[in-house]
């Protein structure tokens, strides 16, 4: 399969976002949060009930490979990663040091090849929860697609068996129970984005709501 060169250029420079200089121009606690021990949850009230066997995630939209895939076979195709990051929810809490295992999902996107003037992707969940981010906001180091929280099976409650993590984000665009990853080549206001919640959610820019 030939890899899309321009997909490859992309992760690149998702990658120089990953530098220590871009980190440390940062405080770690962003303006209006208060730091928490606890690991709140927020949903909308509908836990799936998804069991890791059952579980499948599509990559459709504008990709020259619509592609879907089990637990199973992610395993047989993907690198497992760790990485410990912060999060950050908008309604004012942060928690430090959260120990996430899984996939990323560029690893997944690029086997999809996204066409050329895909820009932007849903996640879609399995309670019909919607959130949008540009395609390159996903293609970081540190965004997972977790199933392992604190080296245990990530529970149902924070979106096991298997949820989205970004980071850098306001917690509303990590997408728990995901279940596909649509690209597009317009922006497309998820869930919270179409009630008011900002588009970026940049947590220090304060990105809280739209005006
Ligand atoms: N599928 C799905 N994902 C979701 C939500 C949701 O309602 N459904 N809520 C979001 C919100 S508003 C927050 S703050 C975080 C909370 O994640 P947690 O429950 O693990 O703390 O999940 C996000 N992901
Ligand atoms: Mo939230």
């Amino acid at each position: 399969m030939t890899f899309n060169k321009l997909f490859e250029e992309k992760i690149k420079k998702a990658q120089l976002n990953n530098k220590p200089i871009g980190k440390e121009s940062r405080a770690r606690l962003p303006s209006g949060q208060t730091l928490t021990e606890k690991f709140p949850v927020l949903d909308l009230g509908i836990t799936p009930e998804v069991s890791l066997n059952e579980w499948t995630l599509k990559i459709f939209g504008e990709v020259t490979h619509e592609l879907e895939f089990d637990y199973e076979s992610l395993k047989r195709e993907f690198d497992i990663v760790e990485d410990i990051s912060d999060f950050h929810c908008v309604t004012h809490w942060s928690k430090f040091d959260l120990k996430w295992k899984g996939f990323r999902p560029r690893d997944l996107l690029k086997l999809a090849n996204p066409l050329e003037y895909a820009k932007f992707i849903t996640f879609h969940s399995y309670d019909d929860y919607t959130t949008n981010l540009p395609l390159d906001a996903i293609l970081e180091d540190d965004v997972l697609l977790a199933f392992e929280f604190d080296d245990q099976p990530l529970t149902k409650e924070h979106g096991g068996p298997v949820r989205v993590v970004v980071p850098k984000r306001y917690a509303w665009k990590s997408a728990k129970w995901i279940k596909s990853i649509e690209l597009h080549n317009e922006d497309r206001p998820g869930f919270w984005e179409e009630r008011g919640y900002h588009n970026d959610a940049d947590p220090w820019l304060e990105q809280r709501y739209s005006e």
